[in-house]
């Protein structure tokens, strides 16, 4: 298989290949770790293998030196994500999710930035009935982490309905076909027994990923222009729907894209995908599984942080990665074709759709579904679920939206919206509706800064200063991650800030609303105060001497207060 000019880094193997290797297709000593009482967590290998099972051993980090000092073990728990391709869960699907947090979980749920749920806190002795249960409803979480392809993302488009259910059909059939094989999972949470004689290591269990799957994490999302809410430039593998007098022709294929990096490591850089070509729709498997079995051969399975496709991409040659794709296809793509968007927020509130179907857009601030003191928004969208006959989508901008309401139900629907005061979050500011904050403390594990409970309150503190300047209703994008490894994807967002250390953040700017270009840094290691100073001075300038229709990323560029970001390459220039 190996090509004569590409070659895959040298260098031995990290330490996750060993585990993979030696996990028999990601069984490891998972049963008898979970079975075990005496620890609340699991060994480190476990949990790396724990992770293309969909879930992650954290400790809540609010105690962690609390426990520590009273030699405690650390407040073991678990995070556990379902595989939801392009956001789209019934409403009885929710109403398990939702019974299964209060259940099991820490009674919250987050939606994520890749459309799905998120549940957090489940205790090691809960994982399989909570694993169980999700199965019950016709859900799994195969997958949604680990070093395989992971949750496919699709616009819930709610305005253009009948090219939605194609291209969801297609992002299903992508997140569907390209699972591991192995039957781990079903052995591990679901009771399977493993059939007699099956040979533990055998080519065939993993005809694509092979034993060792993938060098890293892999990513697909598919966007309908003029939409880009899905940041199709910052997966792995985008296609663009293009649609021509309302039918699907087919999707352009964008390849190379990613938002992590390490601070002060110019090797890491968030990098777009660029388009290469086109190809019909039932050819998005093929496209997609050969691209993967590339990045399976020539990704670099020796340095973890420099594993994503995107450095296999820029390190073998955009052009050299398509001639490759095109021998293994054993066709050529076609020429891409025209397509433009215009944002990658949300559109909020009623829309109508075709067949006389409405559709609300619910803003959710940060993905998190709780109830507030002030705010029933889980006993809400409870009742809702318990009445709707729709589905229920959830946006790649931690939002959801009730589709598919009848002219009949919307009344009754729009009657729980009022009466749990649910928001579409017309009354703030168009700046917090377009805001994205990663979950960050107390239970990622990787946080440097705070960013979910974070964001609302800084916030609460740019508003001032977007009012004072009459952009209450201007729609600039801004988003918070508590390191740089970008779950928020901050390096699109107009405004970003990278979590640095407690209370300080890297500030970004000029990334395109659209979703077009990355930003660049602007202030390193700041606070709060330098943060409102900084920005106290942007807003206003842009208030005044923006041109007509300018977006924000697009001016700080022309007003030459930052330089704009051309390529991932130069990202830290
Ligand atoms: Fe992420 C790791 C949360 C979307 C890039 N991400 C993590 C972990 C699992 C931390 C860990 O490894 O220990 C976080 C769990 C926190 C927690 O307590 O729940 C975490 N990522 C999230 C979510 C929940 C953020 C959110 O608030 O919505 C998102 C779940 C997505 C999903 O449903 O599958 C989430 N993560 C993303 C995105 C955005 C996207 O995919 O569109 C990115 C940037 C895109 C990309 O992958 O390039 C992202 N997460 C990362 C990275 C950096 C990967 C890299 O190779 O550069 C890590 C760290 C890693 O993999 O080593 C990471
Ligand atoms: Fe955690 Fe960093 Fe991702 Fe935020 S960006 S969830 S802090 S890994």
């Amino acid at each position: 298989m190996a090509n004569k000019v590409l070659k895959a880094p040298e260098g031995s193997p990290s330490d996750v290949e060993r585990i993979k290797e030696d996990s028999n297709y990601l069984r490891g000593t998972l049963k008898e770790t979970m079975a075990e009482r005496l620890s609340s967590g699991i060994s480190e290998d476990d949990n790396r293998l724990m992770k293309f099972h969909g879930s992650y051993l954290q400790d809540d980090r609010d105690v962690r030196n609390e426990r520590q000092k009273q030699k405690l073990e650390p407040a073991y728990q678990f995070m556990l994500r379902v595989r939801l391709p392009g956001g789209v869960a019934t409403p009885n699907q929710w109403l398990v999710m939702d019974d299964l947090a209060q259940k099991y979980g820490n009674g919250t749920m987050k939606l994520t930035t890749r459309q799905t749920f998120q549940l957090h806190g489940i205790l090691k002795w809960n994982m399989k009935s909570t694993i169980q249960e999700i199965h019950g409803s016709l859900l799994d979480t195969i997958a949604a982490c680990g070093d395989v392809n992971r949750n496919v993302m699709c616009n819930p488009n709610p305005y253009q309905s009948e090219v939605h259910a194609e291209v969801y059909e297609w992002a299903k059939v992508l997140s569907d076909d390209l699972l591991p094989r192995t039957r781990a999972y079903h052995e591990l949470w679901l009771d399977e027994e493993k059939v007699a004689g099956t040979p533990d290591v055998e080519e065939e269990v993993e005809p694509m990923y092979g034993p060792l799957y993938l060098p890293r994490k892999f990513k697909i999302g598919v966007a309908v222009p003029p939409s880009n809410d899905i940041d199709v430039f910052s997966q792995d593998l985008g296609y663009i729907a293009i649609v021509e007098d309302g039918n699907l022709v087919g999707f352009n294929v964008a390849i190379g894209g990613g938002m992590g990096m390490t601070h002060g490591d110019k090797e890491t850089y968030p990098q777009l995908a660029k388009v290469i070509g086109f190809c019909k729709p039932e050819q998005v498997y093929e496209v997609a599984e050969k691209i993967i079995t590339i990045q399976r051969d020539y990704g670099n399975r020796s340095v973890r942080k420099n594993a994503r496709f995107k450095y296999t991409v820029d390190r073998l040659g955009l052009e050299n990665v398509k001639e490759e794709l095109e021998n293994r296809l054993g066709y050529k793509l076609e020429d891409a074709k025209p397509f433009s968007f215009d944002h990658n927020g949300d559109r909020y509130g009623w829309e109508k759709g075709i067949k006389g179907k409405w559709h609300f857009t619910l803003f959710v601030e940060g993905g998190r579904v709780t109830d507030y003191d002030d705010y029933k928004l889980m006993t809400g969208l409870r009742e809702i679920a318990k009445i709707h006959t729709g589905d229920i989508r959830l946006t790649a901008n931690q939002n959801l939206i009730i589709a598919d309401v009848s002219s009949q139900k919307k009344k009754q629907i729009n009657e729980l919206i009022e009466r749990y005061g649910l928001t579409d979050g017309k009354h703030h500011s168009a700046l917090r509706r377009s805001s994205i904050a990663c979950v960050s403390l107390p239970t990622c594990g990787l946080a440097m800064a705070e960013a979910e409970r974070y964001l609302p309150v800084l916030m609460t503190k740019i508003e001032k200063i977007v009012d004072e300047n009459g952009l209450r209703d201007k729609e600039i994008t801004i988003r918070m991650t508590g390191c740089p490894n970008g779950c928020a994807r901050h390096a699109l967002g107009e405004i970003g800030f990278i979590g640095k250390g407690p209370g300080k953040y890297n500030m970004y700017l000029g990334a395109a609303h659209d979703g077009s270009r990355l930003s660049k840094m602007h202030r390193e290691n700041i606070g709060e105060e330098e943060i409102l100073k900084e920005l106290g001075e942007i807003i206003p300038r842009y208030a005044k001497e923006r041109e007509e229709n300018e977006h924000f990323g697009d001016f700080v560029v022309r007003a030459g207060i930052i330089n704009a970001t051309t390529d991932g390459t130069n990202f830290h220039a």
